[in-house]
């Protein structure tokens, strides 16, 4: 018998730093979504398209949830919870080592209160520590499926694209089925910028730092330009993104180059500028702008 059609949308949603984007990446076998080490790194609700057999997999990446008071935090809260609510299979991961909590077994619940299958995912078990904690974790209530993956690794990934793709939707494809995300490539740049830069700037980065893609020029065909200014809150922040004689700015261009050259497939003129703008991450139109909304 044929193997059904099917399509929908899949949530991966978590506590920050769990692994969602590694996971999408891993899950897409390209690099879409930025990931850095630090916590809060993904700031918009993104798109991955995974064919997979004959269903088509609409992969949501969220930001990761967490309490905070921020306007942007707010903000984050909004996206996860909008995915949650529009998916037709909610993947909730967990690092095992990190333990489970209320706030995990709260979303666990609403979820299937809402009707929706749960798959519960166990992250980073190439790790030692995730490799040893017991899953499900104690404390966790019922889902339609348990399973363990390492996006390092790729371990156990395979098995999560048939359990999540065997709960979709009966139905044909939703997107064009040569395409990657629903995101244009300036936003994607704009991204790898912003990784770049927790990359470089690790312990000193400020929270309030954006990027926005201001000049994008594909006149030529063998040169992609772009301009782009690296938002802060604060002068001292943007001495920091600057550094002496401008050298932390050129570490974080030179990486971002590379990086936006994998991307586009083509050489890169990348023009970076540090630029003060007190309020952005309080500004609805401005977080709307920069695409975290
Ligand atoms: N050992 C190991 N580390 C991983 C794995 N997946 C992710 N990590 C690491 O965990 C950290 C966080 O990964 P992200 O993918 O950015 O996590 P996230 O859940 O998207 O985080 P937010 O966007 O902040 O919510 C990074 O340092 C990753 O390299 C994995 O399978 N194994
Ligand atoms: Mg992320």
């Amino acid at each position: 018998m044929a193997e059904t059609a099917r399509a929908g949308f899949a949530a991966l949603l978590g506590r920050p730093n769990c692994g969602k984007s590694t996971l999408l990446n891993r899950l897409l076998g390209e690099k879409l979504a930025i990931v850095s080490a630090r916590p809060q790194t993904t700031r918009s609700r993104l798109l991955g398209i995974r064919p997979h057999g004959r269903a088509q997999i609409l992969l949501l990446d969220t930001p990761g949830v967490a309490a905070g008071r921020r306007r942007l935090d707010a903000e984050l809260r909004r996206l996860a919870e909008e995915a949650a609510a529009g998916c037709d299979v909610a993947v909730l991961l967990a690092d095992p080592a990190a333990g489970w909590g209320d706030d995990l077994e709260g979303w666990r619940a609403r979820l299937a209160a809402r009707g929706k299958p749960v798959l519960l995912v166990a992250t980073k078990i190439d790790a030692p520590a995730a490799a040893r904690a017991p899953w499900p974790p104690p404390g966790a209530g019922a889902a339609d499926a348990c399973l363990r993956v390492s996006a390092r690794s790729g371990e156990g990934v395979a098995a999560l694209l048939d359990a999540i793709a065997a709960r979709l939707p009966e139905g044909g494809p939703l997107y064009p089925e040569d395409q990657l995300s629903d995101r244009p490539l300036r936003f994607l740049a704009a991204e790898l910028v912003r990784e770049a830069a927790f990359e470089e700037l690790l312990q000193e980065l400020p929270y309030a730092l954006a990027v926005d893609v201001v000049e994008w020029d594909e006149s030529r065909a063998d040169l992609v330009r772009v301009r782009a200014d690296l938002l802060v809150e604060r002068a001292s922040q943007r001495r920091i993104v600057i550094g002496a004689g401008g050298a932390q700015i050129k570490r974080i261009g030179i990486r971002a180059r590379a990086g936006l050259e994998r991307l586009l497939g083509r050489r890169v003129h990348l023009e970076l500028w540090a630029k003060l703008e007190p309020r952005w991450s309080r500004s609805p139109n401005r977080l709307k702008s920069l695409g975290y909304s």
